[in-house]
């Protein structure tokens, strides 16, 4: 279903406008960005629900100009966001609606957007977006003999999260459209681990879990952060955790989404033969051209990887002092998985002294296949708190 994804707001003067939201809400505008083709400035504001984009013309022809020309400051379109914008083109014209764009096109914020003229909709300028990946490109950090990659994102000013995605998936295989929701209201740092996406391999390293821990420890250092807010996928959760184990005053807040705790053999083999289907591309061409794309080498990764998790087992240690990790701790999954599965996540709630549990629809624990709409209000109440 669409979502409000912002409300458009005509401004004379973006100084005033600014100064008027941030007396109101006490939130300032978290970016700014030219969109040439729109004839428009963007500064977007936002609150734990409402985005507020409010648009500046940059001359006298843009629509916004003869917009504040005719009807002065003021609301000038809501905006929704729909999966496949496409389609939604298509639905909406063999429905009787003349888009005022063939096709379309790029807008604010990484965005496709149309629109549909407001006297088609009983005065109301309607835009519908979709949000696409963007190449964003990432900060190189120097890390023992090589760099890691991490993408920042939002305003410094903000409280930070660090974001650690699931062995195999990387920042921009995952991650991007969570950290996209949350970058309004936080300082978003997405890492990706060694070995995965845009950093280096680390071939002379072997992959062990205090290995990972230590790269989200470097990525910290290097944003000069002494703390963060640690979201973690998968396995991602489980180095967020360990993490908070070994750096307890590093981390403020913890999540952690379809993580498994319990690593015995069976959880081992599990998670290698979901590896190995993405190895050899097996039912899903599209997640195999994917992987390819984003690790540089992602045949030698798997197999790095598959013997990473069979060290797993060996660290009882971690699940046996988990009752020390004290940090308020989001834990979710999604109700019909197989493995990890919810009995990880109740037993990772029921050991963690400080933890809610979240359960989500679904029947994949993956960050790619999470509820967004149900799950980025839990998690930025949970940051906020
Ligand atoms: N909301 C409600 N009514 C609007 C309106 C708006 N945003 N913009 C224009 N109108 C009304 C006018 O008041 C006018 O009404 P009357 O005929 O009753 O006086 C009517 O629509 C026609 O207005 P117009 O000034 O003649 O304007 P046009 O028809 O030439 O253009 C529109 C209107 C919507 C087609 C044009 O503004 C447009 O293409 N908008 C989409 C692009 C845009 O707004 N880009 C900026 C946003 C960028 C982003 O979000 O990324």
């Amino acid at each position: 279903m669409p979502r409000l994804e912002h409300i458009g707001i005509a401004v004379d003067d973006v100084n005033a406008v600014t100064s008027l939201y941030e007396a109101l809400l006490g939130v300032r505008p978290y970016k700014t960005e030219g969109v040439e083709r729109e004839g428009v400035r963007t500064h977007f504001v936002s609150t734990e629900s409402a985005k507020l984009e409010l648009l500046e013309a940059l001359g006298p022809d843009s629509p916004v100009a003869k917009y504040l020309d005719k009807r002065g400051e003021g609301l000038h379109h809501l905006a929704f966001e729909v999966g496949d914008i496409h389609a939604q083109m298509r639905r909406l014209r063999e429905a009787g609606f003349t888009p005022l764009s063939d096709d379309p096109r790029a807008g604010a914020d990484g965005k496709l957007i149309f629109f549909l003229h407001p006297k088609q909709t009983h005065g109301v300028l309607v835009e519908f977006c979709q949000s696409v990946p963007t190449a964003f490109e990432p900060r190189s950090i120097p890390y023992k003999n090589g760099h890691l990659a991490a993408y920042e994102l939002g305003d410094p000013a903000n409280t930070s999260v660090l974001v650690v995605h699931d062995v195999g998936d990387a920042a921009l295989l995952g991650a991007e459209p969570l950290v996209r929701r949350l970058e309004p209201q936080f300082h978003v740092l997405a890492l990706d681990l060694a070995g995965h996406g845009r950093s280096d391999a680390f071939a002379d390293h072997s992959f062990t879990l205090d290995f990972f821990v230590d790269n989200l420890r470097a990525a910290l250092d290097v944003f000069d952060l002494d703390q963060a807010h640690l979201f973690g996928a998968g396995v991602g959760g489980y180095v967020a955790l360990r993490f908070a184990q070994q750096h307890p005053g590093r981390v403020a807040r913890l999540a952690t989404h379809g993580t498994n705790v319990i690593w015995d053999d069976r959880a081992v083999e599990a998670a290698k033969t979901r590896l190995e289907a993405d190895a050899v591309a097996s039912g899903d061409p599209a997640r195999a051209g994917a992987l390819t794309d984003v690790h540089t080498d992602w045949t030698g990764l798997a197999r790095r990887l598959a013997d990473f998790l069979d060290t797993l087992p060996r660290h009882h240690d971690i699940e046996a002092s988990l009752g020390q990790i004290g940090h308020p701790t989001l834990i979710s999954d999604v109700d019909r998985t197989g493995v990890p599965s919810m009995e990880a996540a109740l037993h990772l709630h029921r050991r963690l002294p400080n933890s809610a549990l979240a359960v989500l629809p679904g029947d994949q624990s993956t960050l790619q296949a999470l509820h967004l709409d149900a799950y980025v209000p839990l998690l930025k109440r949970h940051l906020l708190t």
